[in-house]
């Protein structure tokens, strides 16, 4: 006996609507929606196209429903920080901004004037991100949307509330706003307080498994069936850890996508100052997990590349790009993924090569020079970031698992092995929507705990190994940006 659950997945750069098998040995999914998310900049705002990723839902819902019948429930999982505001009867007050928008600049290094950034870190246990919600909150704190609004719902509930009409906030997501106490996991209503914010707009906490409703009748009748929504680990990267097929403790993870997640699951926070000097988060992850990690700038870099490429009619596919790049010599060039002068979207050649020239370094020029230079400067941030992590939680790594979009890029996964020294585990590729019907079916007592859902991941899902090669000085390539 095997049931369907139903997972919808909102990536920076892509959404889709997937139907997953679960049952003894088994563990599936057959994508019924995919869609791009496009940004959109309105009156010189960036924002998320929500009703636009909305109106997809709906329809990946409804050919899911055609195809495979009612799933046993829905599960929401999208990329953090980002919120809507409603006002009291429930109205979308204004499209939700995107965190790459401006608005946050300066703000971080305010906020920390204010209440200062050890006891931020020590609170919250949350990295410093110019976007951070709480940032965002304090850069809104004076718009009239602000002032109007009634609750505060971030993206996965959003289309929650939109779906059932229900109202919360699941913990995993919620720990990414930066006004959650890391230690009790509850909101820093007392933070939110002394930051002159309104502690009445967050709404109350929801856990992972928790049901939130059937569908309204509107939303049923438009998808062609009711079934229940259920709270999954609705922070795409919480789902994304919890699709990773580890086996054992002793193992690293990339979530690698528009992002590069890279760091540690533990059993408890780690809140030292050296922690915070190397800006790594503790988010919450689920039955009382923390993603300890640090965000590497990703695949974003590539993307925003071919985009602009794309734009100018010069450039190739993807897979031409990387066939491409693997024939550049390595290491020529390396840039500082995490430099913020990369994080907004435009023109990203033009960054790299200024980059490259102020640091005394061969220009890269042609689309395969670059491409290179971004996946051996990525390489090395994960390496660094791997090291830290390890060294910082006094915990030892074995392998490195590559999920996400990333998992594709034989030649990053490979330079991912070469640089950190250990294997490099890559995939499943939609691991975020493994993880979410994965939650769901523990909901449904399918799977105990996370220890089985991991067995029946590495039972199921297909991995590609690599391992370590020597030839690449990355102590030297690292000496270049020290
Ligand atoms: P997100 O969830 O952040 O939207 P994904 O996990 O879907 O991101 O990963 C998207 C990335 O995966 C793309 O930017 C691209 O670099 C990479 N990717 C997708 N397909 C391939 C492929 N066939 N070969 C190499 N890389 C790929
Ligand atoms: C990845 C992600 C990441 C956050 C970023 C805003 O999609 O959720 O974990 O830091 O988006």
């Amino acid at each position: 006996m095997s049931s369907w659950f139903a997972a919808v997945d909102l990536g920076a750069s892509s959404g889709r609507v997937v139907a997953g098998r679960v049952g003894p040995g088994t563990l599936e999914l057959t994508e019924a929606h995919r869609f791009v998310n496009e940004p959109v900049r309105l009156a010189g705002t960036l924002h998320w196209n929500v009703t636009g990723l909305y109106t997809e839902i709906l329809r990946g819902l409804r050919f899911l429903g055609r195809d495979h019948g009612t799933p046993v429930s829905i599960g929401v999982d999208s990329w953090a920080v980002d919120y809507g505001l409603l006002d009291a009867e429930g109205a979308l007050l204004g499209a939700p901004v995107h965190y790459r928008d401006e608005r946050t600049d300066g703000v971080a290094a305010t906020v920390a004037a204010e209440v200062g950034a050890a006891s931020l870190y020590r609170r919250t246990g949350l990295q410093t991100l110019p976007f951070n919600t709480v940032y965002q909150l304090v850069a809104a704190r004076s718009s009239t949307a602000y002032q109007a609004a009634s609750s505060l719902l971030l993206i996965p509930d959003l289309i929650g509330y939109w779906l059932t009409g229900a109202q919360g906030a699941e913990v995993t997501n919620a720990s990414t706003t930066q006004l959650l106490d890391v230690h009790r996991r509850r909101w820093d209503v007392e933070l939110a307080t002394e930051l002159r914010l309104r502690p009445e707009l967050l709404p109350p906490l929801r856990q992972p498994g928790d049901r939130l409703g059937g569908l309204r009748a509107d939303v049923a009748a438009e998808v062609g069936f009711d079934a229940p929504v259920v709270a999954v680990a609705s922070h795409d990267t919480a789902s994304a850890v919890i699709g990773v097929p580890a086996v054992g403790e002793r193992f690293a993870y990339i979530s690698c996508g528009t992002w590069g997640l890279a760091g540690l699951e533990l059993d408890r926070p780690v809140l030292t100052e050296a922690s915070r000097a190397a800006n790594f988060t503790n988010e919450a992850g689920i039955d009382g997990s923390v993603r300890y990690l640090r965000n590497v700038m990703g695949l974003w870099l590539l993307q925003e590349s071919v985009r602009w490429w794309e734009r100018a009619g010069s450039g190739s596919d993807l897979p031409t790009l990387l066939a491409d790049a693997a024939g550049v010599p390595a290491g020529r060039t390396v840039i500082d993924v995490d430099d913020a002068r990369f994080l907004p979207p435009g023109d990203m050649p033009s960054r790299i090569a200024a980059f490259a020239a102020e640091t005394g370094q061969p220009v890269p020029s042609a689309p395969a020079e670059i491409v290179r230079c971004i996946l051996d400067s990525l390489a090395l941030a994960f390496r660094r970031t791997i090291r830290d992590a390890a060294t910082l939680a006094s915990h030892d790594v074995d392998v490195v698992h590559v999920v996400g979009g990333g998992a594709r890029n034989a030649l990053l996964c490979q330079l991912t092995s070469d640089a950190t020294g250990l294997p490099v585990v890559a995939g499943p590729v939609e691991a975020t929507a493994l993880g979410n019907v994965l939650v769901q079916a523990r909901a449904a007592g399918l799977v105990r705990d996370l220890g089985a859902a991991r067995e029946l991941l590495a039972a199921t899902q297909p991995t590609v190994r690599y391992d370590p090669r020597p030839g690449i000085e990355w102590d030297a390539l690292a000496a270049r940006l020290a």
